[in-house]
């Protein structure tokens, strides 16, 4: 192999993939595991975690899964501590785990709001402190957060996540800030509109076979012409998590199918 492309290697390295049973985490794990990582990922009940083994097994992946809820820093803590006994010292963390709640401000309660800050926001945050000791330790260390369209944009009825996801691009950028002196990355993905779980009441077809109206909204957002693919994500999460990109920190990678520089197609 060109002796340049083993920059792009994962070969020897641990990742531990939040949230990662199936949607964009299973697909950023696959692509990490296919550049040579070894994958731990976490679900919140152990029947996730073992259809998401069973997902792994399938692609041909023996993947290390355990059960912890990511808002739970004795569980966080516990969960760095049994990864690093059985499998090795973490090198890479993505923050994945994450939800939404669609609903308009004035009718979303304050606990709501602050569930979803939990996860997306305050959880990033409790994962990457639990990581970075032993990644000061060993003297490297790459932290990719999973941002959002909504980390620099507003829409009707997702006032926490934007708030969360606009927190977290600031929380790449501090944590990059602040360790960036140990040899640790700290950098995000924003993906776009991506095909998965999450989005799929934006994509329901309506009554009358027609695609539902926010599907047609994004369609004339994207350049591409398209939803992204949860595999459209592997390429520059392996690249975040290798040695090709030791010199990019602080940085939101956006894989948005060109939304974020659109103004969007003439109705
Ligand atoms: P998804 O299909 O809803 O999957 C989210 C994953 O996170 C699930 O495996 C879920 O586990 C897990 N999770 C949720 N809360 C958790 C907790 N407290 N502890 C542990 N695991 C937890 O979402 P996705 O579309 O793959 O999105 C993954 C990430 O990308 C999220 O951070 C999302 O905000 C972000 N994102 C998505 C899009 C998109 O268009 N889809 C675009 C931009 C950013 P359970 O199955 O147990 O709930
Ligand atoms: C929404 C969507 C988005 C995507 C993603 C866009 O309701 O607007 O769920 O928030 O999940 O975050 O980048």
């Amino acid at each position: 192999m060109n002796d340049y492309m083993n920059n792009f290697r994962l070969d020897g390295k641990i990742a531990l993939v939040t949230g990662a049973s199936y949607g964009i985490g299973f697909a950023i794990a696959k692509a990490l595991s296919a550049a040579g990582a070894t994958i731990c990922f976490n679900d919140i009940k152990q029947e996730f975690v073992d259809k998401g083994l069973a997902n792994y097994e399938q692609a041909g992946i023996k993947a290390h899964g355990y059960v912890c809820n990511v808002c739970d820093e004795d569980a966080v803590n516990a969960l760095v501590k049994q990864i690093e006994e059985e499998v090795g010292v973490i090198d890479i963390l993505v923050n994945n785990a994450g939800i939404i709640k669609r609903i308009p401000m004035c009718e979303m309660t304050a606990a709501e709001f602050r569930q979803v800050v939990d996860v997306d926001l305050n959880a990033p945050f409790i994962v990457a402190k639990a990581v970075i000791p032993s990644m000061i330790k060993k003297g490297h260390g790459k932290i990719i957060n999973i941002c959002s369209m909504m980390s620099e944009l507003g829409r009707e009825t997702v006032s926490a996540y934007a708030a969360a996801k606009g927190g977290l691009k600031m929380l790449t950028k501090n944590i990059a800030s602040e360790y960036g002196g140990y040899n640790i990355q700290c950098n995000g993905i924003g993906p776009g509109y991506i095909a998965t779980p999450q989005t799929a009441p934006l994509r329901e077809v309506q009554p009358d076979g027609s695609r539902h109206p926010f599907d047609q909204f994004i369609l004339a957002k994207t350049p591409a012409n398209r939803w992204g693919e949860a595999t459209d994500l592997g390429g520059p999460a392996v690249f975040l998590a290798s040695e090709a990109s030791d010199f990019v920190n602080g940085h939101i990678l956006y894989v948005d199918g060109g939304i974020l520089a659109y103004i969007g197609k003439q109705p």
